[in-house]
């Protein structure tokens, strides 16, 4: 990889493009929230892939039902009860699949992929 070529690119993105620049900013630190809707007794998107550091946020939009974010594989770590509009966020530091269901719906399943 010819080191000239990256750094001329490099720096057309930061000339041409200072929005692209605070996001990859803004993803340095961590600081993307990913959001995962509870709807219908899913969990939409079943799959999400984020980058390590990142957040992700479930909101249950159900009209009545509540739910929970239940990961087996860490001794059955479970958020609180969700009931209808309110949300609950995990940050995700290590690389991994992280599946999940719900607690008392373990039919809903879930997996965020950290890379
Ligand atoms: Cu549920």
């Amino acid at each position: 990889m010819p080191s000239g070529a990256s750094l001329f690119t490099g720096w057309l993105v930061l000339k041409r493009a200072p929005a692209l620049l605070a996001l990859v900013a803004f993803s340095a630190f961590g600081q993307t929230t990913h959001d995962v809707v509870i709807e219908g007794y899913q969990f939409v998107p079943a799959e999400l892939t984020i980058r390590s550091g990142d957040t992700v946020k479930w909101s249950n939009h159900e009209k009545r039902t509540s739910h929970s974010v239940l990961f087996p594989a860490e001794g059955g770590q479970e958020s609180e009860r969700l009931f209808p509009d309110e949300s609950w966020q995990r940050q995700f530091n290590q690389p991994g699949r992280y599946l999940y269901h719900c607690g008392p719906h373990p039919e809903m399943k879930g997996v965020i992929v950290v890379e």
